[in-house]
């Protein structure tokens, strides 16, 4: 439709699969997930057809928000191994043809990072200057709570910190940060990793005098920072002194980003990242939000994506991961049978003209976990929640209530890999969702109508007709239905998904469209005319 030749670029062809790397799979019997682990995985994500895997944090840290603040950018932390473990999981990788991508969290670096203890130690030296300070505090707010700046002791000006007060603001504006952060990306791509997961790239820019906003709170706050004005030039830096000096993907966070502002960063013609992704799902964690989950606007985010980037430049689909309740808890209705909700919600995200983004368990159909006393919290985010709600005068069972129903523990708890766990021969770091039944990879992968058998299914559709489900023009056939999903993609596939716990009727003209076309998948009960409860069918 769109002329569009069909490109061969492996981050378009391939699939990725995010692992948290503390959950994933402890192999020394300390009850945190580690990289012997993860090479002992790989294996399982092959099986599954994900062709990327993309690690949150693995470089040195005090893991306050759990690698997101790093300590050291060219080091992995003891915590998951050594670099010589870190060469036989990239050996492993290689092996079963995957492509390992790692997480940078270029924004900031955690107080304990040699730099800010530098700047600390010599205020009239270097280092000083990679941060960014003022006398006076303006009015931000910092992501997770609390104001955005503080004062360490002894000192006597305050540090920018947009997330927790252990993660610094880097300065950007000083060349010899940019410098570090390419040097440490080219440290990486030369041992052989095929790329980098960005965090909140897309705020390193800040505007200039750092003005008070508006609105300090802190989702206004990420809008209002979001493609500051040197961004594109700094992107465009990276792009010529690193990504383009080896063959490997470039992934930016993208908070703030609408389809405009995204499509400059991907777009073919003046290459910045090779994909980034937005918050427009990301921002929709249910009871964080208090919004409701409603369909149609589900649909139009997928419209509205596929409009702004479409083939000129390329979409991500990020729906689920480790910041966020769990996909079925977000998108789902609490009386449906779990499984078919996450092959319903499988089939809107994994056929999108877009790289799909999995995020571990949710193609088992995890949910969220039970959480009853605030010491099994561990996200920094959700304490500080638990801390601001009790200083407000909240009781202990409202402030709790908060925080459970925004954590980030709940995508966090330890892969069930087998009905017993099977995650560590130790008690786990983090209390495991309970297995309700059924729900691990071993159950799944010996089942051929579960969950983990259906994701496999679609990502095979996907590498095997390319043409149709990878690059074929996508079209929303019932935007306005408030249940069902029906897409077309390129002339010959059809996607029909009931993402509600009534059946629906499928309109005749769909109907028709399926009469020239064979029925490759289904789930739930669907036919040709009706689309009953949570019901998945896939036609080309
Ligand atoms: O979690 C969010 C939405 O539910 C976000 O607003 C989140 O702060 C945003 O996605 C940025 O996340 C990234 O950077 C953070 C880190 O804590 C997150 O884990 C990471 O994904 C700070 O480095
Ligand atoms: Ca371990």
């Amino acid at each position: 439709m769109s002329g569009h030749e069909p490109d061969e670029t492996w981050w378009k062809i391939r699939s990725v699969y995010q692992i948290y790397p503390r959950s994933y799979r402890d192999a020394n019997g300390d009850g945190i997930g580690d990289l012997t682990g993860i090479t002992q995985g790989l294996s399982a994500i092959k099986a599954l057809g994900a062709g990327i895997v993309w690690m949150s944090p693995i470089f040195r840290s005090p893991m306050a928000d759990n690698g997101y603040d790093m300590s050291g950018y060219r080091e992995i932390d003891p915590l998951f191994g050594t670099l010589a473990d870190f060469e036989a999981l990239l050996a492993e990788a290689r092996r079963l043809d995957l492509k390992i991508v790692l997480d940078i969290a270029l924004n900031h670096t955690s107080i304990d990072h040699p730099w800010f203890q530098a700047a600390l130690s010599d205020p009239t030296g270097p280092y000083r200057d990679y941060y960014i300070w003022r006398d006076e505090p303006n009015n931000w707010q910092s992501i997770f709570g609390g104001p955005a700046w503080s004062k360490p002791d002894g000192d006597d000006a305050y540090y920018l910190h947009l997330f927790d007060k252990t993660q610094a603001d880097l300065n950007w504006e000083n060349p010899a940060v940019r410098e570090e952060i390419y040097g440490a990306m080219r440290f990486w791509l030369d041992r052989g990793v095929s790329g980098f997961r960005l965090d909140v790239v897309t705020v390193i820019s800040k505007p200039p005098g750092l003005p008070d906003a508006p609105d300090p709170r802190p989702m206004p706050l990420y809008d209002l920072l979001a493609g500051g004005p040197r961004l594109h030039e700094w992107l465009r830096d990276m792009r010529r002194e690193v990504f383009d000096l080896y063959d490997c993907v470039a992934i930016g966070e993208g908070p703030g980003l609408n389809p405009e502002r995204a499509a400059a960063i991907v777009n073919p013609a003046d290459p910045m990242l090779h994909m980034i992704y937005h918050f427009d799902f990301v921002d929709h964690n249910g009871s964080r939000q208090g919004r409701d989950w409603d369909r149609v606007w589900f649909k139009s985010v997928f419209d509205r994506w596929d409009k702004g980037i479409g083939s000129n430049g390329w979409n991500s689909c990020v729906v689920g991961n480790h910041d966020l309740r769990r996909l079925i808890a977000r998108f789902g209705d609490g009386n449906a049978d779990p499984s078919l909700v996450a092959k319903a919600l499988a089939a809107t995200y994994l056929l999108q003209r877009a790289t799909p983004f999995i995020y571990q368990g949710d193609e088992l159909g995890l949910s969220d976990t039970t959480i009853t006393a605030v010491e099994e919290l561990d996200d920094v985010w959700a304490k500080t929640t638990y801390g601001l709600a009790r200083s407000k005068g909240h009781t202990e069972a409202e402030a709790l209530a908060k925080a459970v129903a925004m954590t980030r523990d709940h995508a966090r708890t330890p892969y069930p890999w087998t009905p017993e766990g099977g995650f560590s021969l130790a008690t786990p770091w983090l209390k495991p969702t309970p297995n309700l039944g059924g729900v691990d990879l071993a159950s799944q992968q010996a089942d051929s109508h579960s969950v983990w058998a259906f994701y496999r299914a679609l990502l095979e559709l996907r590498s095997k007709n390319p043409e149709t489900w990878i690059f074929g023009a996508y079209e929303d056939l019932l935007p306005a239905h408030e249940s069902l999903f029906v897409y077309r993609r390129g002339a010959r596939g059809l996607v029909c998904v009931n993402l509600g716990g009534k059946a629906c009727a499928l309109p005749g003209a769909v109907t028709q469209l399926l009469s020239g076309l064979t029925c490759l998948h289904r789930s739930g009960v669907a036919s040709t005319s009706l689309m009953g409860a949570w019901s998945t069918q896939i036609w080309a």
